[in-house]
């Protein structure tokens, strides 16, 4: 249905300014889906250089996208959807993206002003600030044009502030439209919302340099170039050995020597009896440093993972610290601020590591197929691996090395399914030239597939590892752990997944051994094209 008439406008209105803000704000991609309140929008858009629209399939995607793009650059994604359904549709991946502390600005329309309020027959009504309100950090609402630079400023910078995360912004139809009254003004910078402040880590240092034997932990807070690399210094000087949570995967360069991966090397289907996965450090360690994590079930075995008798932590959030387990000393602060500072009152010297070296153990396969040692050696060091919620991916988090901040994607706090491809195709519109590649199972790949046609229109090629085993299997493994193997609602029936590429006009493989994984994934990165491989898991 469209009933909304709506004229060319020659003067900059509302909509045109805030297309034209975001752009100064650096801001090159939109992610979205169009809709009836945002036609000014489009039109601003498709009137404004230098910055791209690509257009999803659903909004679940465009938010998916959006948080992709984020997770791989650091910067805000951003994402466009119509008010009321199409931002209820993106419900998923913002609190995906608020769980895991990601900046993303969703952008929408609202209907008319004088329609404000729900039963007023105006289509698409809806309040989806108050909706939405517990899975965004901030909701924005602009009702008078003479707002629109202040609000934008607010609600984009507002996704980076302290803890970043997803922020609403809707306008409403009418004033969409209307002109704007004043000239902008100058973006504001950046530090003006956070203003370093000096950080006292003298109590940290202290704390810190009496452990003999010291862990580090790194969250989804240490995910940065920078941050990272202090992390590494830090633990390089203490001698510690390095872990990471699920969100804080790339944040440790897998093939360091005082690399230890996650806290776990196996979990189990319901997170729960993980006593024997355990890292033995964690009960040997004197003390243990972590870096803006949050200590959640799934990096902690549903809180069973022995802790170090004495535990530092620094986090933006002061709600976390000691949050679930008691802090000698907790530092409130940015953590590649506190790093440095830590890093300045720490001894120049390395201290001789602590922890033995990794006993190797037998590398996970399938049966007959090599996954992960082929995809390591083929994909570049800085390929980006979109991991969705599926069994290879918790073991690809425990055991497959990434080099780089920002190189693995994965929704791991909210644990939504239908993440993977979408967000590599974020990861690729902000990387064109560099490699993408998304790890789905069956399951997952059926909640966003048609994002092929995305990746096939908007020219974004990725790589697509879909594992078909016809099943559900992380559920499947809970219900044969809990319930006695009663299956319900975990076989699929799936479509013939190499006809389905041929509609879209992509090439697929399809295999179940070393001899063809590894010549079609080595085509697959090859061709630059989107590209299926189909990995068949034998009965
Ligand atoms: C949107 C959403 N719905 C349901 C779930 C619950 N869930 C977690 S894993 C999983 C199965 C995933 O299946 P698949 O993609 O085939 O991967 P597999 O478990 O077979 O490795 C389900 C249903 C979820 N995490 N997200």
């Amino acid at each position: 249905m469209e009933v909304i008439h709506v004229t060319a406008e020659s003067s900059p209105t509302v909509a045109d300014a805030i297309i034209r803000r975001l752009r100064e704000h650096g801001v090159r991609h939109v992610f979205g889906y169009p809709g009836g309140q945002i036609t000014p929008l489009y039109d601003a858009l498709y009137r404004t250089q230098g910055i791209r629209h690509i257009l999803a399939r659903h909004e679940q995607a465009a938010g998916f996208m959006a948080d992709g793009y984020a997770r791989a650059t650091g910067n805000p994604g951003v994402c466009l959807a119509v008010c009321g359904p199409g931002v209820l549709n993106a419900a998923t991946p913002l609190a995906t993206s608020f769980t895991d502390s990601i900046p993303v600005l969703m952008l929408s329309g609202q209907i008319p002003i004088k329609g404000r309020g729900l039963r007023s027959g105006f289509y698409h009504e809806n309040d989806q600030l108050s909706a939405c309100s517990t899975f965004t950090k901030l909701q924005v609402r602009v009702e008078e044009p003479g707002a629109v630079f202040r609000e934008v400023d607010r609600a984009y910078m507002a996704t980076m502030d302290r803890r970043p995360g997803p922020v609403l912004l809707e306008v409403p139809l009418d004033v969409l439209r209307q002109p704007v009254p004043a000239p902008a003004p100058p973006v504001p910078l950046a530090n003006t919302l956070m203003p370093s402040r000096p950080i006292d880590i003298t109590a940290l240092a202290e704390r810190v340099e009496s452990w003999r034997k010291p862990l580090l932990l790194a969250g989804g807070g240490v995910v940065s170039p920078y941050a990272s690399q202090l992390f590494v210094q830090v633990a390089e000087r203490l001698g510690a050995a390095m872990f990471h949570t699920l969100s804080g995967k790339s944040a440790v360069p897998g093939d360091h020597p005082l690399a230890r991966g996650l806290p776990w090397h196996q979990a189990t289907s319901d997170l729960t009896s993980m006593g024997p996965f355990f890292s033995p450090l964690f009960s040997e360690a004197d003390g243990m440093l972590a870096v803006g994590c949050r200590f959640t079930q799934a990096s902690t075995g549903s809180w069973t993972l022995p802790q170090p008798p004495a535990l530092a932590q620094i986090d933006i959030d002061e709600a976390e610290l000691g949050r679930h387990y008691p802090v000698k000393v907790g530092v409130h602060a940015d953590a590649a601020d506190a790093l440095r500072a830590l890093l300045a009152k720490l001894p120049g010297s390395r201290r001789q590591p602590w922890a033995p070296p990794v006993t190797p153990r037998a590398p996970w396969r399938l049966p007959g197929i090599d996954l992960l040692g082929t995809m390591r050696r083929l994909l570049p060091r800085d390929a980006i691996i979109a991991a969705d919620i599926t069994r290879l991916s918790y073991i690809m988090l425990s055991e497959f090395p990434v080099y780089e901040p920002r190189t693995f994607l994965h929704p791991a706090g909210f644990v939504a399914m239908g993440f993977g491809l979408p967000a590599a195709l974020g990861a690729k519109a902000a990387f064109p030239n560099r490699t993408v590649l998304t790890v789905m199972g069956d399951g997952c790949f059926q909640m966003c597939g048609m994002e092929l046609a995305t990746a096939v229109q908007e020219k974004l090629p990725v790589i697509v590892i879909l594992i078909n085993d016809r099943s559900l299997t992380l559920i499947k493994a809970i219900q044969e752990r809990r319930y006695e193997s009663r299956f319900i609602g975990v076989d699929l029936r799936n479509p013939d997944f190499g006809l389905l590429a041929r509609a879209f006009g992509l090439r697929s493989w399809q295999v179940d051994s070393d001899a063809q994984f590894e010549p079609a994934l080595q085509q697959a990165v090859a061709s630059g094209e989107t590209a299926v491989i189909e990995v068949r898991v034998a009965e």
